[in-house]
């Protein structure tokens, strides 16, 4: 069991005593233990299990929370968490994940109006009967039913990191089995889309079918939903993400990932000018209507080609002008992972990073990388310890230092300064132009008019340091939608004063968004892509970056951070 799910079983616990109107301790002490938990680097679950080693050995685990955590190890969940889901039932766990109700508030709604469910919420807020209650008005109306619309969408979907991580592992597994030729992922993970419904695994090979008893004998799997002999659905994981596994002859492998990988929306134009040709498309090959010849089948490619198309990278597979590009020939060269000199956006010990600068640069260099900024918080981000202005020079000048002493690959100095909510810059330009590269951010006052949010962001831009807007849209996947604001004026500031889009390459951000980079990139932008690590391993979500900067049809030399140092370096000194 992983660290991140002990605390959702805590936070959801302390959440539940909040609309019982528990004291406040207890509730504070879960929270304390779940964010202490979250972040712990090694694995809760084998400090438990391990006799040798105490878990109250951890600051802010004492022996309550030592029985609890031994509690879920054994049977996934604890007693109080049990009292509390059977008086209130899953339904009010649903309404919190609802933006803008507090405990406090569905605590009311229970009482009042006896509200059981996310649809009883949206009856209320309809009926205009939320206003009625004590501190909430009609704008409170308006953003629940905001939140429960971004809820519906977003509900029993997962983030791409984690739907990669569960695709790599049972991929493993099936590669393992003998008879296997091929085990690969199709759908919307396969497309890159930021976050993933159902896996989508094809396996061929003479013993494709083992495939479909390991996935339904896992000792991961929670329910099997079906099973025949080509095809196996079952709930994986305490996280119950839906795994289909196909097994399909070989000849039919280039078929099955075209049809599976889709999207629907790109399949049906693709089958219709199949038909158009006299020729029928399926998961098993496409051939002729006249005799039922077949011309193609086993690779993508053939098939693509045989219908008039150049091949397509499946991150642009959402029929928005793939493919009449894939006809005239006009698809872009998409950037590669490969393609990336640098990472432009971390942070450190110095504020709420996890690792020392020398550490990151360490493990930058051992991925290839040929430079970094380091860019910690500003002051503003007091909780993170956010640098004032006497920090941004000292840090500055020690940046200068460091690479004379011999660093393992060349560091810049930068900074991830806040946007302030009127658009100011929370540090001195003077201390900003120490510093090689400044990223300003959004991180307070989400909640502003459009308007005022699109005369912020203008503002920003207007500051003469700043080099990059970080994670432009502030979204966080399946938490928080992107705030309001007019876009394509932002973006063509932005390409004006030429100052870069971050695609903030973070799995629970990727902002920009694919759709957004496209539009930006249409309005003349240039874009960096990094991963805002706060320790050394996220450095490898550079991946993710650069596959929704795929999904935005980028090519390497829109973005900045495919530059070699010299030229790279060269550009900054233009600015
Ligand atoms: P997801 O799972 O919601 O993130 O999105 P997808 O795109 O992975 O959708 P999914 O898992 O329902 O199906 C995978 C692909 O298989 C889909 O992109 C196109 C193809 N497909 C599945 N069912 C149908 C269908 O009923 N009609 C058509 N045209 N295509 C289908
Ligand atoms: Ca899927
Ligand atoms: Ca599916
Ligand atoms: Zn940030």
């Amino acid at each position: 069991m992983e660290n991140k799910e002990f605390a959702r079983l805590l936070q959801e616990t302390a959440d539940l005593m909040e609309v019982a109107g528990e004291d406040g301790f207890r509730i504070r002490s879960y929270r304390n233990a779940a964010s202490v938990i979250a972040s712990h680097s090694e694995r809760i679950q084998d400090v438990v299990c391990d006799p040798e080693r105490k878990v109250t050995d951890i600051p802010g685990i004492g022996k309550g929370l030592a029985a609890v955590l031994t509690e879920i190890c054994q049977r996934g969940s604890f007693d109080r968490r049990d009292e509390m889901l059977a008086r209130y039932p899953a339904s009010a766990l649903e309404l919190l994940k609802i933006q803008g109700l507090g405990p406090k508030s569905i605590a009311l709604l229970y009482e009042h109006y006896n509200i059981r469910s996310v649809d009883d919420l949206e009856r209320i807020c309809r009926e205009h009967k939320l206003r009625t209650l004590p501190r909430m008005g009609a704008k409170l109306e308006e953003k629940v039913l905001r939140s429960i619309e971004s809820y519906r969408k977003t509900e029993g979907r997962f983030l791409l990191s984690f739907a990669q991580r569960i695709a790599d592992e049972l991929s493993g597994e099936f590669q393992a089995l003998t008879g296997i030729e091929r085990v690969q992922s199709a759908g919307s993970l396969r497309r890159g889309k930021e976050t993933v419904g159902d896996l989508d695994i094809i396996v061929t090979g003479p013993g494709a079918a083992a495939a479909l008893d390991r996935l339904v004998q896992h000792p991961k799997t929670q329910e099997v939903l079906g099973q025949g002999p080509n095809k196996a659905s079952v709930q994986f994981g305490l996280e119950r993400l839906q795994v289909d596994v196909r097994a399909l002859p070989h000849e039919s492998f280039g078929a099955a990932m075209q049809y599976f990988t889709g999207s629907k929306e790109h399949n049906v134009v693709l089958r219709t000018s199949a038909v158009r040709q006299g020729l029928t498309l399926n998961e098993y090959g496409l051939v002729t209507i006249e005799d039922n010849q077949r011309v193609a089948g086993e690779n993508e490619k053939e098939i693509y080609e045989r219908l008039g198309y150049a091949w397509i990278p499946p991150e642009l597979r959402e029929n928005s002008g793939e493919l009449e590009a894939a006809q005239n020939g006009t698809l872009p060269k998409l950037i590669e992972i490969g393609d990336i000199c640098g990472d432009l956006h971390m942070h450190t010990v110095a504020t709420d990073g996890r690792a020392t600068l020398r550490e990151m640069a360490e493990a930058a260099a051992a991925l290839g990388y040929q430079y970094i900024a380091v860019t910690d918080h500003s002051k503003a981000l007091a909780m993170a310890n956010g640098l004032d202005e006497e920090r941004v020079v000292e840090f500055a000048r020690e940046v200068r230092e460091l690479n004379r002493d011999g660093l393992p690959l060349r560091v810049f100095s930068g900074l991830e300064c806040d946007i302030l909510v009127d658009g100011r810059m929370d540090i001195s330009d003077d201390a900003l132009a120490e510093l090689d590269l400044v990223i300003g951010s959004v991180h307070s006052y989400f909640d502003m008019e459009p308007q005022e949010m699109t005369d912020r962001l203008l503002r920003a831009l207007e500051s003469p340091s700043l080099r990059v807007l970080g994670h432009p849209t502030g979204r966080r996947l399946l938490q928080r939608e992107s705030y309001p604001f007019d876009f394509e004026r932002v973006a063509g500031k932005a390409a004006e004063r030429k100052i870069c889009l971050e695609i903030n390459a973070s799995p629970e951000r990727l902002d920009l968004p694919g759709h957004l980079v496209r539009a930006a990139k249409r309005k003349g932008c240039r874009f960096t892509i990094s991963t805002d690590a706060h320790r050394t391993s996220h450095l490898h979500n550079m991946r993710y970056g650069v596959t929704t900067a795929r999904r935005g049809w980028l090519e390497a030399q829109d973005v900045l951070n495919t530059y070699p140092l010299p030229e790279f370096e060269a550009a900054l000194r233009r600015h």
